[in-house]
């Protein structure tokens, strides 16, 4: 199985660890966005849409990375019904939790942070600025009462949604008020095999090409 990705990338990321997570092996091809090689021709092949990640695994060529960890697990994750629930209430809050991802936590960290940092715009939006924080504010809630954000194990929604928050953190995003979100950040990082490896390193190489081009 082949990954096109990029250590750089969020969602990259959350498939390498689900990867790790299951004792998968995959072969890394790494695509440098901010060069352009997801608009190649050839890349083109892969993915239509020229984002990554992309899950290639034989015939099957697979983009998004949310629908790339369900089929990860679906696929070769004998046993492993806890990361990814096989009954429909449990599979059901790990949807959810997933939707809210990728629709509104990661959609308002993107609508406010990437006109700054792709200098767009001069002045940050306070209006986008307030839909993050509500984002956040919905995230503290979900884990106020519950270990990890769809109930009391680890699940993939988890492992999606440590690579979002750890990247607004890059941003700049301040999340020590979120005390619930704080704390499931200690439980989360310790529940991952490989976080260290891919999303603190991952987090680390993103926030020295963060301050290069911020000196630019
Ligand atoms: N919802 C997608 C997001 C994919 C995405 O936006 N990937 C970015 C890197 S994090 C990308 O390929 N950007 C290149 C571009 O937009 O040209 C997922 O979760 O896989």
């Amino acid at each position: 199985m082949e990954l096109y990705y990029n250590q750089f990338s969020p969602p990259s990321r959350a498939v390498r660890m689900t990867a790790e997570y299951l004792g998968l092996s995959l072969k890394l091809n790494c695509i440098d966005t901010l060069k352009g090689e997801q608009l190649t021709q050839e890349f083109e092949t892969i993915n239509s849409a020229k984002k990554i990640p992309i899950l290639v695994d034989g015939d099957l060529k697979l983009a998004e990375s949310r629908a790339i960890m369900i089929y990860l697990v679906d696929k070769y994750g004998k046993n492993n019904s806890r990361i990814l629930p096989s009954d429909p209430c449990g599979r059901a809050l790990v949807n959810l939790a997933l939707h809210f991802d990728i629709g509104k936590l990661f959609r308002s960290i993107e609508q406010y942070y990437f006109p700054i940092i792709f200098k767009l715009e001069e002045t940050p939006s306070a209006e986008r600025y307030e839909k993050l924080k509500e984002a956040f504010g919905i995230l503290d809630r979900m884990v106020e009462s519950q270990d990890y954000v769809a109930g009391r194990n680890l699940t993939i929604a988890d492992i999606s949604i440590i690579t979002t928050v750890t990247t607004a953190e890059a941003f700049g995003f301040n999340i020590i008020k979120y005390k619930n979100v704080m704390k499931w950040i200690d439980r989360v990082k310790v529940a991952i095999p490989g976080y260290k490896k891919i999303n603190v390193e991952g987090i680390e190489m993103l926030k020295k090409r963060l301050s290069g081009q911020m000196e630019n």
